[in-house]
């Protein structure tokens, strides 16, 4: 209903809109839309109120709310129900609940602030209070639990392209970090529950630094954000509907089989293509020089001995040890 609202105001513009109007539009009584105004008021919406004239919006908060992202949304399913909480300890992990308790395919779960914002590995993601994009999708594809990696890449290059879009030049660090100038500005931390040949549900968290202008000194040299980069104010629920938007169409071409779309955007964008790099396997630390994403994902390492190995996925470093 309060989404209703403020798209019914937010369509008016500039122009009062009368408390019948509304009333009628959305078949509910003057008490139920007053109690509704006075509640978005609460959530930080300025709405002038003029008798016999109606109501206008003329301040909308800064929020990464359904009434915020739901008018730039053009999605069927991701996004569609959305849900939001001011401060939660981790999105990724009210949206695991809200998975096992059944909730739609595509559901999203945002926050302002995190309390204990979770990184890959047991570490911690830093949430800047309402200054970052902190939110998680509910996915249920039917495909093979080996072929969940690619929910990350899927994430990573609709995030790209939303940052592309802004004018910044993103590069995704294979696989779940999107960097700017060598810092990272997101990263995505995906979660699955399964069994050996079926999938339960996928939890995407995607943290984005946007309107950040200073960071905690433990992650300063690491972390980057948009404003840092040149890309002040930007408007969150917006940007977190691009990335929505963006990520409809890949995720559903992998569905059908077709995972180039977003292949492709990883591969254009690498950073790690040519970089002398070092990772674990089975506990033993090997060095080689990263080349291609091949066409299951996979990220192609060089040893010094001209043999090649594919990583599905894990963590990558720079440099060799
Ligand atoms: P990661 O393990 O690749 O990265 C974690 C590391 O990144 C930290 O050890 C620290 O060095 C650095 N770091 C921490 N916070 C930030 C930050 N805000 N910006 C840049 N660098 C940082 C990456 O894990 C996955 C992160 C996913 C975060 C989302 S937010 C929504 C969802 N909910 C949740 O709890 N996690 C995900």
């Amino acid at each position: 209903m309060k989404t209703d609202i403020v798209a019914i105001l937010r369509k008016g513009g500039d122009n009062f809109v009368s408390g019948q109007t509304i009333c009628d539009q959305l078949q509910v009584s003057r008490t139920a839309v007053w109690k509704h105004i006075n509640q978005l008021k609460d959530d930080g919406y300025i709405i002038e109120s003029i008798p016999k004239k109606g109501y206008r919006i003329t301040v909308y908060p800064d929020r990464i709310t359904e009434y915020e992202i739901s008018p730039w949304l053009n999605t069927v399913e991701l996004g569609r129900n959305l849900v939001h909480r001011h401060t939660v300890d981790s999105t990724n992990i009210l949206a695991k609940g809200l998975a096992r308790e059944g909730c739609p395919d595509g559901t999203v779960v945002t926050a302002e602030h995190q309390t204990s914002g979770r990184g890959r590995s047991g570490r911690r993601w830093t949430s800047i209070q309402e200054g970052a994009v902190q939110m998680s999708i509910v996915l249920r594809p039917h495909v093979s639990p080996a072929k969940a990696p690619s929910i990350t890449q899927i994430g990573a290059a609709s995030i790209a392209l939303a940052l592309e879009s802004l004018g910044v030049s993103p590069r995704i660090k294979w696989p779940n970090d999107v960097l700017i100038s060598g810092k990272k500005v997101c990263g995505i931390l995906t979660e699955m529950s399964c069994e050996l040949d079926h999938i339960h549900f996928i939890v995407m968290g995607i943290g984005i630094n946007v309107n950040v202008r200073s960071f905690p000194e433990e992650i300063s040299s690491v972390a980057t954000s948009l404003a840092l980069e040149g890309q002040d104010n930007l408007n969150r629920a917006r940007l977190a509907a691009d990335v929505l938007n963006r990520m409809e169409p890949l995720y559903r071409s992998f569905l059908q089989g077709d995972s180039e779309p977003f292949l492709s955007v990883c591969r254009r964008l690498s950073w790690l293509r040519d970089k002398s790099i070092s990772f674990s396997r089975n506990g033993e630390p090997l060095s080689g020089v990263a080349g291609d994403i091949d066409d299951q994902g996979r990220l192609e390492v060089i040893f010094p001995d001209g043999t090649r190995d594919y990583l599905l996925s894990g963590e990558v470093h720079i440099g060799s040890i």
